[in-house]
């Protein structure tokens, strides 16, 4: 009896055993096939990691690319098998500056999220010279536009300057490491988005061109030529993580293993245009550990304004810097886009920043910066705006402080520097603190 009970356990196990095998020898693992989807498994089990291909491994679980069929046999013999979160990097160039929506008027509704339009078909507003041996280089329509000149306080601004030894991630599309303005300040280059590979190291094509807008933002130096356009902190050292694809969508996997990397690397700053209404696990799991190593967090507020608490994740954290966008009225006053994605702030505890609040404003309305054909566009979006705050980070970065509190007195310190934005008097909805900007000399 006991015997044969324990011969029908073995034969069981070996039917399951044969037919896993026979399942997997004909299921087509790449995850490029048409119906096959990004799936975070509930499993640390070898046997499924193998079976599945994971791609990136995770305390609770793994990530991997699988056929609908190979989704069903997971939950067939029980493996919980879930949909990875997708964002999306927050630009749109169909934003502009509408002053009269600055405050809602409306009932107050949940936007949609934004769907990205592909920026490609922006075509450069530099012009074009012919260097030597007939190169050409793209020069800007100005090599220190409004942004600059508003981040920095002072009209006149040639060239920027500060940054020197902080290292800044941009996790983003990539970045054209080629760009005359950026090639100098690149120090990392890695794609997380390959779907054969989780990582490849020196690869960072942007086949979209938001992210070396982004790091144009933090820290293009003008080039050796000194005829290119300057950011924020042109040098800061730029670790360009490739975490979105060239359409502009981001999995959730991909920007936790591009932010544990980057805390990994000794990262100091690390800017996130990108956003989802959701809070997702994975990210919120990648965010906490980041921040335990020291790193400041910059992240885009989102584009779902005029709308209380529209403010999307990761922002929305209490742990990362949430950015909104200020653009620069005819009269030269700055006024929040009506774009811009409020926070909660008034209806939680003022002077401090918690769950889904607002904590700046900066630039981010018609913003000229670097492009991936080596030139130069403008866009508007609070993914605009969120680099010009890490720019500002990277410039004042608090390296005479206790290791593990830098992050967080560079923060308090970008805080002292900020000024109010109205008209809302003080601390608000839409631009939290205000502006930082760098104090007059
Ligand atoms: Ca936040
Ligand atoms: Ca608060
Ligand atoms: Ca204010």
């Amino acid at each position: 009896m006991v015997y044969s009970e324990y011969n029908m356990k073995i034969s069981k196990k070996l039917c399951f055993c044969l037919l896993l095998v026979g399942v997997f020898a004909f299921v087509p693992f790449a995850g490029a096939s048409a119906d096959s989807g990004r799936y975070f498994v509930k499993s640390t089990k070898g046997f499924w990691k193998n079976s599945l291909s994971a791609r990136n491994s995770f305390d609770n679980g793994f990530t991997a690319d699988l056929s609908d069929f190979q989704v069903r046999f997971a939950k067939l013999f029980g493996v919980e098998v879930e949909p990875v979160a997708v964002l999306q990097i927050l630009p749109d160039e169909n934003l502009t500056l509408d002053k009269d929506s600055a405050e809602p008027t409306e009932t107050p509704t949940k936007a949609p999220s934004p769907t990205p339009t592909p920026s490609s078909t922006k075509i450069p507003t530099s012009g074009i010279i012919k260097g030597q041996k007939g190169v050409v280089r793209y020069v800007p329509s100005d090599q220190t536009p409004w942004g600059i000149e508003t981040i920095y306080n002072d009209l006149k601004i040639a060239s920027t300057s500060g940054g020197l030894g902080t290292k800044v991630v941009v996790l983003d599309t990539g970045v054209n490491i080629n760009h005359p303005d950026l090639k100098n300040r690149v120090a990392q280059c890695k794609d997380f988005t390959n779907l054969r590979f989780p990582v490849i190291n020196n690869s960072c094509d942007d086949g979209n061109g938001h992210g070396t807008h982004v790091a144009g933002i933090v820290a293009a130096d003008g080039g050796t030529d000194k005829l290119g356009i300057y950011g924020v902190a042109p040098a800061a050292k730029l670790f360009a993580y490739k975490v979105c694809g060239a359409n502009g969508s981001c999995y959730a996997d991909d920007i936790a293993m591009g932010l544990r990397t980057a805390a990994d690397q000794g990262a100091n700053v690390v800017n996130m245009s990108f956003g989802t209404d959701k809070d997702i696990p994975l990210i919120r799991d990648a965010v906490n550990y980041a921040v335990s190593k020291g790193v400041l967090l910059v992240a885009a507020a989102g584009n779902d304004g005029p709308f209380p608490d529209s403010i999307d994740y990761p922002a929305a954290y209490a742990s990362v810097v949430a950015v909104g966008a200020v653009g620069k009225s005819s009269s030269g006053e700055l006024t929040v886009a009506g774009w811009s994605s409020r926070g909660i702030n008034l209806s939680t505890k003022l002077g401090v920043i918690e769950d889904r609040d607002i904590e700046f404003a900066a630039p981010g309305d018609s913003i000229e910066s670097t492009w991936n054909n080596g030139g130069y566009v403008v866009l508007s979006g609070t993914s605009m705006a969120s680099p010009f705050v890490a720019g500002l980070a990277a410039k004042y970065w608090q390296s005479g402080a206790e290791n593990k509190l830098r992050a967080a007195t560079t923060r308090s310190f970008l805080r002292s520097l900020a000024v109010d934005i109205l008209p809302v008097v003080g601390e608000d909805n839409y631009s939290g603190f205000g502006l930082p900007q760098v104090p007059k000399q």
